[in-house]
């Protein structure tokens, strides 16, 4: 593998790249700075047709093992041009990003690739509220990153009526969804979503009756887990 002949690629600096022969795979190694917990990738082809499937990996260095893989390119499902412009939440350290050809069966000699990341601090104060143990009370937050899930907690006395609001200010890249979890945050009663976020605000409101009276768990995502918007703002309650 190409660990340690990875090419070291600065923050903010665009590079290009090709993917030739078929199953060639380029290495870049990358550093998320102290503070930060956003890794934000853009890839994308320079030209308008080539026979590859543009994709990456992302792995974290792990002293003395091989590196582990901890996020991918999203699912590709539109056709056409593959352009990448996704964040990741990671903890400051060293990564490599592996570039290549989905299934790693063509090449293109001809034209490049252009591929760049920054990185950010996550303006979600809610952060680390990725499951039941670390979940807050409602309030506002943003899905920063790809497959990031918040947890908030609520209580509601027997024959209430639990009112869910998850709201946003403005058009937001993130299809939001959330989902109502029992008790044991596990079991589901109950989700809504929205097909497009970017047609509109997102104003999901809807009353509730709970099963019983006790601790519920709203769980609020990008319905596909693929987008995120670090500069968006939900609300729930
Ligand atoms: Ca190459
Ligand atoms: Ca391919
Ligand atoms: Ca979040
Ligand atoms: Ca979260």
């Amino acid at each position: 593998m190409g660990w340690s002949t990875a090419d070291t690629l600065a923050e903010g600096k665009e590079v290009t790249g090709s993917v030739c022969p078929a199953r060639d795979k380029d290495f870049f190694k990358i550093t998320v700075p102290q503070g930060k917990r956003l890794l934000r990738v853009q890839l994308k082809f320079t030209v308008e047709t080539t026979p590859i499937q543009l994709t990456y990996i992302l792995y974290k260095e792990n002293p003395g093992k091989d590196p582990m893989q901890v996020g991918t390119a999203p699912l590709w499902t539109s056709g056409g041009i593959r352009t990448y412009d996704v964040y990741h939440c990671v903890d400051p350290g060293t990564y490599y990003l592996v570039v290549k050809d989905d299934g790693d069966d063509n090449a293109d000699g001809k034209n490049a690739y252009k591929v760049s990341f920054t990185t950010d601090s996550d303006k979600d104060n809610n952060e680390v509220n990725n499951d039941v143990a670390s979940a807050k009370a409602p309030g506002s937050g943003t899905i920063s990153c790809k497959g990031d899930l918040d947890y908030f907690k609520t209580s509601v006395s027997a024959g209430d009526l639990l009112e869910v609001k998850l709201t946003t200010a403005g058009p937001t890249k993130v299809d939001l969804k959330y989902s109502i979890l029992l008790d044991d945050g596990k079991t589901k009663i109950g989700e809504e979503s929205i097909a497009d976020g970017m047609k509109a605000a997102t104003n999901l409101t809807s009353l509730w009756a709970m099963p019983k009276g006790g601790t519920y768990y709203v769980v609020v995502e990008d319905r596909t887990g693929n987008k995120s918007d670090p500069a968006g703002c939900t609300r729930s309650r």
